[in-house]
């Protein structure tokens, strides 16, 4: 595996003129936040760039500056400005398949890809890897990278979309990642422009009453299991369909289980409505690895934040399998 420095990886970034961005599927904060953030750095350096992702961006992250400018991959259509890249910049995702259906241009192509995150484990397929294994976001990493170069200083655009990034992967500055360094840059990008108190209700505060319906039904349904150290929450197609919502509502619901005292490991299972599919979240504190959990269902993350989808299974049967694997791997 190739690593690059920060710097190198800046200087790469300049010497190049036509850059695609891109991130994982089903984005969050920190994939939209970062690529964002420098996105509007290229600009800046007047680089031509374009964002190119596989799902679209959430809701409550729209109001970001450039958000209306990213372009959902689209598999009926043609990309012939592809031909002309030189480097295409991953954020915030290691394994090529969390690409979709990007997955087999960006493969093919010819220009230097460049992988910048943060998860742990990758996999081999670009010619360059930025990978800090301890930053809280991937934002943080673009925050680095950005800052090598004195030229292109940051601006409110930038200093947004980063804040935005390392507020929510780093669960609003409480996850273990969250040290002095990270206080430090987000100071940076408040002194440049980020207004913590908008981008925070932005981004938290605007759930729609029906999201919160369903979140009742969700707390409704609540089990404890394994000493009251593991927290289970069931979430079934009716509920979605009397609460008309759909599974892009279910955002923080598991990190609502860890406020639960003595838990430990939080689950969410959603039977996902107009389709085949079990939707399993995961959140755990300390040494439990939830990651370890999702690998068993062909699913992956973080130490302490993982998922995984379960095709053409019953709840019931997923319920069946998430209780033994986690006996099994915790509580033998
Ligand atoms: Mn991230």
């Amino acid at each position: 595996m190739n690593n690059i420095d920060f710097l190198s990886l800046n200087k790469l970034i300049l010497s190049c003129s036509n850059i695609l961005l891109t991130t994982h599927l089903n984005p969050d904060g920190d994939a939209i936040g970062s690529i964002l953030g420098l996105y509007h750095f290229l600009k800046l350096a007047n680089k031509n760039s374009r964002i190119v992702i596989s799902d679209p961006v959430p809701q409550n992250l729209k109001f970001l500056d450039g958000a209306s400018e990213i372009e959902i991959f689209d598999d009926n259509k043609n990309y012939p400005w592809f031909e002309s890249l030189d480097l295409i910049l991953i954020l915030d995702l290691n394994d090529v398949t969390r690409l979709k259906g990007l997955e087999k241009f960006i493969l093919k192509s010819n220009a230097k890809k460049v992988v910048i995150d943060h998860h742990i484990e990758p996999k081999e397929f670009a010619d360059f890897y930025l990978i800090d294994t301890e930053a809280s976001s991937t934002g943080e990493l673009i925050y680095k990278i950005i800052t090598q170069d004195k030229l292109h200083k940051i601006n409110k655009s930038i200093a947004e979309n980063l804040y935005a990034a390392i507020l929510t992967d780093s669960g609003s500055f409480r996850f273990p990642r969250t040290d002095e360094e990270v206080h430090l840059i987000i100071a940076e990008l408040i002194r440049n422009g980020a207004d913590p108190v908008k981008i925070y209700e932005e981004i938290y505060n605007k759930n729609s009453y029906n999201k919160i319906k369903l979140l009742g039904k969700g707390y409704s349904n609540l089990e404890l299991f394994f000493n009251n150290i593991f927290c289970l929450m069931t979430l079934k197609k009716e509920d979605f369909l009397t609460t008309k919502t759909d599974s892009s509502d279910l955002e923080n619901f598991v990190e609502s289980l860890m406020a639960i005292n003595g838990v430990k490991i939080g689950v969410l299972i959603a039977e996902i409505p107009d389709a085949n599919e079990i939707k399993i979240s995961l959140r755990s504190k300390g040494n439990y690895s939830v990651r370890d959990l999702a690998v068993k269902f062909n699913g992956g993350g973080h130490l302490n934040a993982a998922g995984a989808r379960v095709i053409n299974e019953s709840l019931e049967s997923v319920k069946k399998g998430l209780m033994k694997e986690t006996q099994n791997l915790f509580f033998f």
